[in-house]
Parts: C-alpha cells; structure tokens; sequence
C-alpha cells in the first residue's frame, strides 16, 4: 500500500504523459492497437537526447511490435488519447513518413530523409508568460492532408515540455507514431528530412528559456508543416 501510494505522488509530481491510442471515427483504440509501443509505456518519461534513435517513434522494440495498420482517407481528422493529458507547457507536432512502394506500414522504420510535417502550433504571447494550445488536452488530433500521395504510412505526434529547456537536454519529447494506410488523397509526395537527424540540441525552439524574461516569440523546431 506505501508503495502504491508513494507510486502514485511520484508520478503525480513527474507529470509524464503516453500517447497509446490512436483515434479514428470517434472510437479510441485500446493501448497498443495501431500505436508501436514506446520504451516509456510504465514510466511515460520524456525522450530528452535528440540525437538518439528514440527520437524517431521512441520505440520500446524494433519493428511493428505487433501493431496493427488503420485505414483512413486522406483530409479525415485522425487523433492520439494522451495518457493522461498534455501536463507541460509546449508546441503539439505532428510528421508523417511514407514507406517506400511495395513496403507496407508495418514493415517501415522510418529511416532516411522521409519524415514531413503536417501540423506544428504556437502559444499566444502575453505579459504574464506563454499559453499553449494542447495545454491539458487529454486527445490531440490532425488532419491528414488532402494532397498526400495514397500509401503507406507512419504518423509521428510528438509534443515538447519546455518547462526545463532553458539547459541543453532539458526539453522533454513525448512522442509516437500509429501505422496508416491512407486511401484517397493526391499526388503529393513532400521532402522529408531524418529523425534523428533534424533537430540539435541547440535548435532555438529545443534549447528555449520559457519564464523569465518572458519571450515574445517561439521558432518550432524542424521543417515547416507542408501545405497543399
Ligand atoms: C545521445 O545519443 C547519441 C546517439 O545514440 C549518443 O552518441 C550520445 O552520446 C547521446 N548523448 C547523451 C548526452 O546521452
Ligand atoms: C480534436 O481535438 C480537440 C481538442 O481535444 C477537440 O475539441 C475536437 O473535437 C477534436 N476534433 C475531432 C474531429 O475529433
Ligand atoms: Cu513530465
């Protein structure tokens, strides 16, 4: 019993957070279903070395880990259940990455320069400090672009606890990535960038000093979300 209580203060002061499920047509999946498991599933500790290769899908295992492939149709809206909610302060993301033809989702690893950005967000500025959009959100959802190629792919969220960022390695990255397949769309197959590979620790957006002075604007990390 001391120790689930101590468990439970423990957790309630680290303020960690998972993105188990993946939400599609109002029905949440159960953990794991469409979503690979990630090393933080029993701890939901951030990822805080952008170097590393967790920075990717932050992946407990290589390969699928038995993650199932969602179908969806390119423009519908496709969401995370975040466990338990968006606790810190910082910018929601969302990349994708298309496995290359005749790969399906479950096969891919995301490596090379593959990963694009279809959503990034900014707080709103005020004298008194910085309000986020996902602050306490317990679901976070994106549009699939109308444009992208049908295909194969892995959808990565990723947001960014800044409360500790104002040290090299102090931003927190909770991340991870669902299988899709996407049916309809265009032809748009963006450029894409690696992950690792596209963030430093230094970036503005990822060594960033949330409080004090209180900052009047905020760059996001990586490339700019795409537009169709
Ligand atoms: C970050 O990860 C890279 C690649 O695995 C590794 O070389 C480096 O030592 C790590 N940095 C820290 C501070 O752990
Ligand atoms: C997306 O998430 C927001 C914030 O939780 C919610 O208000 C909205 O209803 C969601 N939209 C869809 C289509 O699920
Ligand atoms: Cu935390």
């Amino acid at each position: 019993m001391k120790n689930i209580i101590a468990l439970v203060i423990i957790s309630a002061v680290q303020a960690h957070y998972t993105f188990p499920d993946l939400i599609y047509n109002d029905v949440t999946e159960t953990d794991w279903t469409y979503v690979r498991q990630t090393e933080n599933y029993q701890s939901h500790g951030p990822v805080q070395n952008v170097t590393s290769e967790s920075i990717r899908c932050y992946q407990l295992a290589a390969g699928n880990e038995g993650a199932q492939t969602q179908t969806v149709t390119a423009g519908d809206v496709v969401g995370f259940r975040v466990d338990p909610s968006i606790q810190h302060p910082g910018p929601l993301a969302f990349y994708m990455a298309k496995a290359p033809t005749g790969e399906v989702a479950a096969d891919f690893d995301g490596a090379g320069d593959v990963w694009f950005k279809i959503y990034d967000d900014q707080p709103t500025f005020a004298a008194d400090g910085l309000t986020w959009p996902s602050a306490g959100l317990t679901e976070v959802n994106v549009t699939i672009p109308e444009c992208v190629a049908p295909g194969e792919y892995l959808l990565r969220v990723e947001h960014i606890a800044l409360h500790a960022a104002s040290s090299v390695g102090g931003a927190q990255f909770y991340i991870a990535c669902a299988q899709l397949t996407v049916e309809g769309g265009g032809t748009t197959e963006p450029e894409g960038v690696a992950l690792p590979g596209a963030y430093s620790a230094t970036d503005p957006g990822i060594l960033f000093q949330l409080y004090y002075p209180v900052p009047t604007s905020y760059v996001n990390p990586g490339p700019a979300p795409i537009t169709c």
